[in-house]
């Protein structure tokens, strides 16, 4: 035998011998410390050495959860689908072997009973994320012709004379000032960083049951329609000016009241999105041409890229027999543990 078949044959040996992988175990985790071969796994937090028959026997024997990373039996585990072919995931351990397919490979429930269906989710993530690229060109081409349309430079000088007539100092004058006075100034300091944003400046705009007044007021329509419920003034531009923030709305908890975050978005058109996410807290998404720049069109690309590399890298891999489940059958439901002396080691009561 010549020396690069030898070295062939000891490849494939070493593979044989060394490549394994752990039902739904993370990538960050350490696979060494669960290799088949060895007679024990000690737990990641160290508290405890359990035979290696236990990891993934669907029976919590690890104080952190980590010798069952392919089963429900810890609460609060994390389970990853390798989902070759499309996205990695994370998903709650409660989803593994509840019938129910979550991971498009199907690695999340015994073996057949979900097909996969990864190719089909790729196709469609890359779908989204090239009608994304599309809309923010939509977008950008939006904002031209609206410049081209408006008098930016006008309408900013406008509201900035508005502003010293009716507002004046703000240090001599801040508790006296109105919302409308603070509202202004907010967006005044954003004349430079984002000049299309006037265009939005007293626009109302409705997404039943809400009713957004840009830069003024937010409120929500009761669900028999009889009475609104302001969610706030307008109070404040965070996050580098790419989020709107509506504070002291109606109260509707003990001591506090309705809130509402609207973040700004690239879009082809205005229109707003808005749902509760608390008791009294609100969070929408305002979609508009006025923030769509090149930056944005870049990240877009970008992502989509990003997908298109990570699909396709998954599918080399699959190509290559890497399926991400060779150690699926570890995991199944049921499965008995055989007796194995080990000491000082003895299983939790349920
Ligand atoms: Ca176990
Ligand atoms: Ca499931």
């Amino acid at each position: 035998m010549g020396v690069t078949a030898r070295i062939a044959v000891l490849f494939v040996i070493f593979s044989l011998v060394f490549s394994y992988t752990i039902r739904g175990l993370s990538p960050d985790a350490p696979i060494e410390a669960y290799d088949p071969s060895q007679a024990n796994f000690t737990c990641l937090d160290g508290s405890r050495t359990i035979p290696m028959a236990w990891v993934n026997d669907d029976y919590c024997d690890c104080p952190d959860g980590s010798d069952e990373p392919g089963t429900s039996a810890c609460t609060g585990n994390l389970f990853f689908c390798s989902n070759i072919g499309s996205r990695s995931k994370y998903i709650h351990s409660s989803f593994v072997d509840d019938g129910r397919c979550d991971c498009c490979d199907g690695s999340d429930e015994v073996a057949g009973l979900c097909p996969n269906t990864c190719a089909e989710e790729a196709a469609q993530f890359i779908a989204q994320y090239d009608f994304r690229v599309k809309e923010v060109e939509e977008g950008i081409a939006a904002r031209r012709r609206m410049e081209a349309t408006v008098e930016l430079d006008a309408e900013w000088d406008q509201l900035e004379e508005w502003f010293v007539l009716n507002c004046g100092d703000s240090e001599e004058t801040d508790e006296e000032w109105t919302d409308s006075c603070h509202a202004t100034e907010l967006l005044l300091e954003h004349r430079s960083t984002a000049p299309s944003l006037i265009v939005l400046y007293n626009t109302t705009l409705e997404s039943d049951p809400y009713t957004v007044h840009l830069f003024q007021n937010a409120s929500v329509a009761s669900s028999d329609g009889q009475r609104t419920h302001s969610l706030g003034v307008f109070s404040a531009l965070v996050e580098k000016g790419s989020t709107l923030l509506f504070l002291d709305g109606a109260p509707c908890g003990a001591d506090h009241g309705r809130s509402l975050r609207l973040a700004l978005t690239c879009g082809p058109s205005t229109v707003v999105q808005v749902s509760r996410i608390g008791t009294c807290e609100y969070e929408g998404t305002l979609y508009t041409p006025a923030v769509c720049d090149e930056s944005t069109l870049k990240e877009a690309q970008q992502l989509l890229e990003d997908l298109i590399e990570e699909i396709s890298e998954g599918r080399l891999a699959l190509d290559e027999g890497d399926d991400g489940n060779e150690m699926k059958e570890e995991g199944g439901k049921g499965k008995q543990k055989e007796p194995v002396e080990v000491e000082d080691i003895a299983h939790d009561e349920l």
